[in-house]
Order: C-alpha cells, then structure tokens, then sequence
C-alpha cells in the first residue's frame, strides 16, 4: 500500500529481485506519497538532493541530475517518476485505489484488502508503504464551515495551484512547512497574517542551484556518500562533529556557530554531538538562533515573539528556511500570537481571535499531519482474531523495530513508528526497511514458512528500549511535538520514532536477523521456530552512543 519512496522501491525488491507477484496499491492517481499530496507554495526538501534519493542502484544515481542543493516537490516528482518508469514499476501499481479494509483470513493466511472503489485482492504478505507524515490534520475549528473565501490545507493542495495576487491570506501553522510556504505566499499576497501558536527555530537553507562540478563529484564518491548516510545516525551525507558544546570556548562556539549559520540546512545541528542531550549545550544552539531572529526582525516586538521559543532547539524537527523571517519586515506581512490570543473561531469573513476579527480571502492550514499513525489506522486493518490496529494501538502505537505487530501476521510497516523514520534522512531509512523485508521474505520462501508474527515479549522489549532511547534525551520533553502525537487532540501521546540513530538500528535489525529472526514467530511450512524472549537483544552497536536526533 503506497508508491512513494517505499512502495516504490518494495515492488522493485519483491518483483524484480525475489520474483514476486506484487501489486501496488495507491490512492492518488501517481506515484509520490506525501510528495504527490504536498504541492504547497514553497514545497521543497530538507535534505540535500544528492542524499535525497536511492542509493541501492548506481545506474539511478549516474542517470538522474539533480538542479538544486535542495529540491523543490516538482524536482522530486520527477524524479519518483524517473525511478518508477527506469525500473518499470507502474504496470504493478493500482492508482486510484485507497485501501479501506485489510483483513487477515487466518484460515487462508491470506490478507484480504479492499478499496474504495470496492476492488478485492489477496495476498500472502501486507507491507503498509503508506509513510510518516501523508495524513493531513486540519484542526477542528468552528465555523470552518461557515467561511467565505477559499481554504486549503497544505498536504492537500490544489495540482493547479493557488493564486494569491491581491488577496489576504492567512497562515496557521509554523512548522517546517508554513516556514517554507510563508515567504512564497508573501511575494504575491496583499497581505498575510501568520497565526503562530508555537514560535519555531529556524536555519536558513541556502539554497542555490548545483554545479556541474558537484554532480560528478557525486557520481564519482557515490559509493563514500552511501556509506556516510548509513553510519551516521540521522542518515545524512554528513557526520556528526565528536565535540561537544562546552569543548571548546564561548567564542569558538560562537566562531563555529556562525560558520554553520552561513553554510545553511540541517547539518547545523551536527557541530557538536551533545545538543540533543544536554540542555546546556542545546541552550547554546538555541540562544544564538534567538539572537540572530532579533538581528532580522526589525520590530523588537515583532521579533520577541518569534524568538519567544519555549523548547530545545532541534527537540521539535528543525524547519530549514529560505527568508523566513526576514518576511516579518515587509509591509504586507502580520504576525499574531495565537498562544496569547487564541483563535476562538472562523467566521464567514475570516478567523476571529479573543482580541480581533481578522478578514481574510484565503486561510492556508499549515497545520501538519496525523503523524507516523495517522495513515495506517485509516486501512481499516484487521489481523488475527479480527482484531484491528485502532484496537491493538489504542493507547499509542507499539511494534517490534517499527516493522511488525503482534497479532498481525505477515504485515510488514516500512518506517513504522518504533523505527529511525522522520530521525532519519527518509530514503536511507527506507532502503534499510525495505532490504530487511525483502531479505526476511526471501528467507521464508526459502524455509518454507507460512507466516511472521512479531511476538508480544519482544514488542514489549522493543517500546521499553525505545521509550528508554527517546528518555535519554531531551525530544521528549517538548509537550507540544508531534513526534508524540501531540499536535492531534485525542490521540494517545507516546514518542514515536526511534531516537537510537539509525546506524545502532540498522546494526540491531542485522543482528536479530542473524540470530534467526530472535523476537519474531515463524509458523509453517515443516517448521516451527520460537526464538527466546527477553535476551538482550538490543544490544548491538552499544558503542554508537550519538542519539539519531
Ligand atoms: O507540521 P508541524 P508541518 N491551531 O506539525 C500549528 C516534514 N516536512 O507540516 O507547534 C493553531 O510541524 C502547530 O503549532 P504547535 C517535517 O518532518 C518536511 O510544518 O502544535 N496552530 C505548528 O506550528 C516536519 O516536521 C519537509 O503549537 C496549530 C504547525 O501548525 C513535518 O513534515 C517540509 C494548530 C504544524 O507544524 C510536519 O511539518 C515540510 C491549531 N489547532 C515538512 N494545529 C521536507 O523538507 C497545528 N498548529 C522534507
């Protein structure tokens, strides 16, 4: 279910390399995932393009140029396109069918999947491709209903775009995506207001096209950048400088900071490896991205208010931006406080706060997503029992490495919450997923195994290292993050992802899968295997200590 990054690459594994029948799911009619949905103004990726894309094939790498440090979602479009048409993938894929029930038939073992179109299909194995951040989540104001003018929601946007040339617009919502959308819309509005619940860090990317230079530096290292991305914890094309904050001396923290300013992006958190650890060290970071605010923003009003942040640097996914808040001195862009003065509803003229009615033509929700979860428990998913998913994760999601749930035979989650995900450089997360998949099936075909089912001590074991990981550090902390699920009212509040890096978690996937797929139930075929529970099995790669955060 899926032709984003992962469905994509999954059909390529089990079709071309194990010889698989395979069949794609997809709800929209193109590949892409999030990236077909997200066609916001400004849309464009946080990781540098050259890392932002497969690795597992040389030819993909050679083949394919990309124009822009970071890609904007057009780039990126083409080039999930360019990959699915290389590999021959889309004659597999069903577009237009959102799956709306997926049943485990235990007598069969079989999952039995239905769409909304009423198609049926079986299968042996279910792999959710469905990703992280794909399910919008516009907030339950009222009188949303009652408004005049025109409202989108970011991660749904219009394919023929929004024409904002003399309207006011309003914003809510700054998080990486209204950070990257405000500057775009600000060019043509007549006016935006940006509603701002919570004042948000911000690096400036500093974008610029690629040289040609650097692409044939890529295509000549492409082998050192790969192996980069795989033993670094975030899987970036860069590592993590082994230095911490209080090495060296306020002025060369200063000195390094400001060099990191001006190269721009993500990589500025990697200059000292304890950021993400120590509060102290983090103040460093965060003081100095406050102070640089209150450097562009001209109105110290203005600027106290977006550099009134209220939670550790980095804790909350760092947005990247391209003049962010150098928006906040031009004559057409507001900022309004929503913490201080809560919307209370949206009126048919436009959103009215405790203080004022604010009259808008356009109310842009760059609220976010129903995130890691949000998706999976909308396939209305049933597995042994006919128990179903919403059931199993009623108090917050918990699986075995973020790739199986107990009661679920033979459904595999790629980037499932419990695994690096959104810590990580998103394709390498997924290469990794993918290729453990795929190695996993072909190990059953091979033995003759019917079904894989995580068991639930090793489920038990895994959320306990996973919460102890996320503990270590300060991500938990933060009380309004989505990586809790938070930013949805109602829903369980459980940190997600798996704050280990994804180099100790690659090495922990390996390992269970050496000792025999310890923790999973393999039932079937002439054999029945039973690992043993409760050994220390997360143990691998103890010596990576950096947190993939
Ligand atoms: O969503 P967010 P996003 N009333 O949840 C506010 C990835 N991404 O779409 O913080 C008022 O981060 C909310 O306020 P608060 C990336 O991983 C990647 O921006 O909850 N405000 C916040 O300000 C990212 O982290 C790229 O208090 C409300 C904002 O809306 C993830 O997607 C580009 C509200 C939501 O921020 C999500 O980013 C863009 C309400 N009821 C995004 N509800 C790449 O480059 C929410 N908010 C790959």
């Amino acid at each position: 279910m899926g032709a984003g990054f992962s469905g994509l690459y999954q059909l390529h594994c089990l079709r071309d390399r194990l010889g698989m029948k395979a069949r794609v799911l997809e709800a929209a009619d193109g590949v892409g995932g999030t990236w077909y949905w997200n066609r916001y103004p400004g849309a464009r990726c946080d990781s540098e393009s050259h890392s932002y894309c497969f690795y597992f094939s040389s030819e993909l790498v050679d083949e394919w140029e990309w124009s822009e440090r970071y890609p904007q979602q057009p780039e990126v479009m083409r080039y999930l396109n360019f990959v699915a048409d290389r590999l021959d993938l889309k004659r597999d894929i069903q577009f237009k069918a959102r799956v709306t029930v997926a049943r485990y038939d235990e007598a069969a073992n079989l999952w039995r999947v239905a769409t909304e179109g009423g198609e049926e299909y079986s299968a042996r194995f279910l792999i959710a491709a469905v990703g992280c951040l794909s399910s919008a989540n516009v907030p339950d104001i009222p009188g949303l209903e009652s408004f005049q003018g025109a409202w989108y929601h970011t991660g749904k946007w219009p394919h023929d775009g929004v024409d904002f040339t003399g309207k006011r617009v309003g914003q809510i919502g700054t998080g990486s995506t209204g950070i990257q959308a405000a500057p775009v819309i600000a060019e043509t509005a007549r006016h935006l207001t940006i509603f701002q619940r919570t004042p948000n860090y911000s690096v400036p990317a500093r974008n610029k096209p690629l040289t040609a230079e650097f692409r044939e530096w890529v295509r000549k290292n492409k082998r050192e950048i790969r192996d980069t991305m795989r033993d670094t914890p975030n899987g970036h094309p860069f590592r993590i400088v082994k230095r911490k904050a209080f090495d060296v001396s306020d002025e060369e923290r200063r000195r390094i900071y400001e060099e990191a300013w001006e190269v721009g992006g993500l990589r500025f958190r990697g200059n000292f490896q304890d950021l993400l650890v120590d509060k102290a060290a983090n103040d460093t970071a965060a003081e100095f991205i406050k102070n640089k605010i209150r450097e562009i923003v001209k109105d110290p009003k203005t600027a106290e208010v977006l550099a009134d942040i209220d939670h550790p640097y980095a804790a909350k996914r760092p947005p990247i931006d391209t003049g962010y808040f150098e928006i906040f001195n031009r004559d057409n862009v507001d900022l309004v406080n929503i913490r201080a003065n809560l919307i209370e509803r949206i009126t048919p003229k436009g959103i009215k706060t405790r203080d004022r009615e604010y009259e808008l033509d356009i109310i842009v929700f760059a609220t976010g997503f129903d995130a890691m979860t949000g998706s999976l428990l909308r396939m209305g998913i049933m597995g042994r029992d006919g128990l179903s998913l919403n059931d199993a994760w009623a108090a917050g999601p918990h699986t075995y490495l973020g790739l199986q749930v107990p009661g679920f035979p033979n459904l595999f989650t790629i980037t499932g919450p419990g695994s690096p995900s959104v810590l990580c450089n998103m394709p390498v997360a997924i290469e990794q997923h993918v290729e453990w998949i795929t190695d996993c099936i072909a190990r059953m075909r091979t033995h003759d195994i019917a079904t894989i089912e995580a068991t639930p001590a090793a489920t038990e074991d895994w959320v306990a290292h996973v919460n102890a990981a996320a503990n270590a550090t300060l991500l938990p902390q933060v009380p309004h993050s989505w990586y809790l699920g938070a930013n949805v009212p109602g829903k369980p509040q459980v940190f997600m992802p798996y704050t280990g890096g994804m180099t100790r978690y690659r090495a922990i996937c390996d390992h269970i899968a050496a000792q025999g797929y310890a923790g999973f139930a393999f039932h079937g075929g002439a054999s029945v295997t039973v690992r043993p529970e409760g050994e220390a099995r997360f143990k691998a790669a103890d010596s990576v200590s950096t947190p993939g955060v």
